[in-house]
């Protein structure tokens, strides 16, 4: 199973994901620090809501398989800039959480991740788990595991580490 790690501000419903993840039930719990478990890393809000913490984002993401960029479907404005990938050195997906919300703007926060550099956008009601399978079965498989060389070798070609359609010459 990927590791994933979330992000995104407060009350985005990155605590939900994984309490919908995991089959339980919702309850509210404030995240206060960091929170890592074998599968998933939990951060609060905060971080990604401050220029000065949203810095530490980067280094937990070291500690990932996967980043998953969390942002509410009724979020009235974008936290995250543009090519948010590019200092990231995992995939990045998106996950769309509140798809049930009466203010829900899923193509307005699907843009939003497309242009932050999300591989996979995903869309989830953690109240009624819809979605959560699929997050799930795209979790589900380690990322393959490559040697120093063909590391080395993709990024001479401008490659991610995880790129796929990568054949060696
Ligand atoms: N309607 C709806 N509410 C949600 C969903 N996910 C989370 N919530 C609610 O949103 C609030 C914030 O969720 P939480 O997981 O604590 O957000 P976090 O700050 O990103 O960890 C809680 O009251 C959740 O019950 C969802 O998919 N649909
Ligand atoms: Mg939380």
């Amino acid at each position: 199973m990927k590791k994933l790690f979330l992000m995104g501000r407060s009350e985005a419903g990155k605590t939900s994901l994984i309490q919908a993840m995991n089959g339980e039930d919702l309850h509210y719990l404030k995240t206060q620090y960091t929170n890592l478990d074998e599968d998933t890393i939990d951060t609060p809000g905060e971080y990604a809501e401050s220029k000065h913490f949203s810095v530490g984002l980067a280094c937990f993401s070291f500690e990932a398989d996967v980043v998953g960029l969390v942002q509410a479907a009724d979020e009235p404005f974008n936290l995250f800039g543009c090519c948010l990938h590019t200092f990231i050195l995992r995939p990045l997906i998106g996950i769309i959480t509140k798809t049930d919300s009466a203010y829900a703007n899923v193509p307005m926060i699907r843009q939003w991740m497309e242009n932050a550099g999300c591989d996979h956008i995903f869309e989830v009601n953690n109240k009624t788990r819809e979605g959560i399978e699929e997050l799930l079965a795209y979790l589900k498989d380690d990322l393959p595991s490559i040697s120093m060389e063909e590391a080395i070798e993709r990024q001479r070609h401008g490659l991610s580490e995880w790129n796929e359609t990568f054949r060696n010459p």
